[in-house]
């Protein structure tokens, strides 16, 4: 009768012991680990004396998206706050290729040799989808990734580029806290996340590469107008003399820019990241316009009206997910949406019903 059973392709037969897929002392690293999560106050505490790993723990928590983590992370932030703030803040941005990560880890690099303390942080919501540039970024910047008084970590992921971008302004205050005086945000020249990193930075820098002559075309006239210096990048071997090129003509065409507000006049300069030739320059650049902005004090008003820019777009964000993400609006959005495409019900009385529902 057992034997039977046994052979029946019904039947389950005893199998031999499975292997243990983890070994019992990885297992148990483990459950310490999650054990020894530490609280608020000390991640606070460790942030504030320089402890990287404590700032890699609390980022993370600020990118989660389980409810606990993020109270705790508000906790983080808030304690961190009064330690923040003293640093300089410079976005970068540049088409795909032109040499953004290149240009990190040699800027990077020269401005740890200066003894400054440098974290790179990234907003690009695309990163997510891709993860291309993370890979890249691990081999291109091996020299920033192992200097001791260097902190890289790559773009949150993220739905929207509002949340992506919120996680990265929240986490300068950490990098800050933490004692990184400069902090660098990188993020792709496509889109809108420009204008997000532009938002959250002292200075920003837009990185070309010298092409035939053809340098304004294809440029997007409000990423220009944004940059408070231009960099052409790769300018080394046979591109020396056009990059000379790019830059007067790059200069030209600043100048019919309206002026800025900070006073500041952008400034044209070419570089190699490879041959680091012209990186010192770029770095002259900023600080001449930190002296300036410091002066005129146009540099404390910007993080003013940035950080309420920053209270207003969470308010934003976070009212805009509840929304979306509430139980009783996503069927009835569906079905909204089905009736204007088919011109049942106009666009503004269906979106009057659905906040009317939400907000019952
Ligand atoms: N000759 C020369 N090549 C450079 C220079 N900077 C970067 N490159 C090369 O250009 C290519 C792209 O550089 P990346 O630093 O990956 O460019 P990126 O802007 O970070 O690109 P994405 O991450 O894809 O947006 C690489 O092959 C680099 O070696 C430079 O100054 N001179
Ligand atoms: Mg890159």
């Amino acid at each position: 009768m057992e034997d039977k059973k046994n052979k029946s392709a019904l039947s389950e037969i005893n199998g031999v012991n499975q292997p243990e897929s983890i070994s019992n002392t990885v297992a148990k690293n483990i459950q310490q680990f999650r054990r020894k999560q530490p609280s608020a106050t000390e991640l606070i505490d460790s942030i504030c004396s320089g402890d990287k790993i404590a700032l890699s723990r609390a980022i993370t928590l600020i990118e989660s998206t389980n409810v606990n983590h993020l109270t705790k992370a508000n906790e983080v932030i808030q304690g961190c706050l009064p330690f923040a703030n003293k640093s300089v803040r410079i976005g970068i941005t540049g088409v795909p290729g032109v040499g953004k990560s290149t240009f990190i880890e040699a800027f990077g690099k020269h401005l740890t040799s200066l003894g400054k303390k440098v974290a790179v942080l990234a907003v690009d919501p695309s990163s997510s989808i891709s993860n291309g540039s993370i890979l890249g970024d691990k081999t291109r910047m091996e020299e920033l990734v192992k200097d001791e008084n260097a902190f890289i970590r790559p773009s949150a992921s993220g739905d929207s580029l509002g949340g992506v971008a919120r996680k990265t302004r929240e986490s300068i205050i950490l990098c800050e806290a933490c004692g990184f005086d400069t902090i660098i945000i990188e993020t792709v020249g496509v889109g809108q996340s420009e204008t997000a990193v532009h938002s959250m930075v002292d200075f920003f820098l837009l990185l070309k590469i010298a092409g035939a002559g053809d340098e304004l075309q294809g440029i997007k006239r409000g990423i220009m107008e944004m940059a408070d210096t231009i960099v052409i990048n790769k300018a080394d071997g046979d591109n020396i003399s056009k990059a000379k090129l790019a830059k007067t003509e790059f200069n030209r065409a600043l100048h019919l820019f309206p002026a800025k507000k900070s006073g500041w006049v952008p400034k044209v300069t070419t570089c190699s990241a490879i041959t680091k030739e012209g990186i010192d320059d770029v770095w002259q650049i900023i600080s001449a316009y930190l002296e300036m902005a410091k002066a005129n004090v146009y540099f404390q008003v910007k993080r003013k009206e940035q950080s309420q820019f920053w209270m207003l777009e969470t308010i934003n964000e976070q009212l805009k997910t509840r929304f979306y993400s509430h139980p009783d609006i996503i069927p009835l959005l569906e079905s909204n949406k089905k009736a204007v495409q088919n011109n049942v019900i106009s666009p503004f009385a269906a979106a009057q019903i659905l906040l009317e529902h939400y907000y019952k």
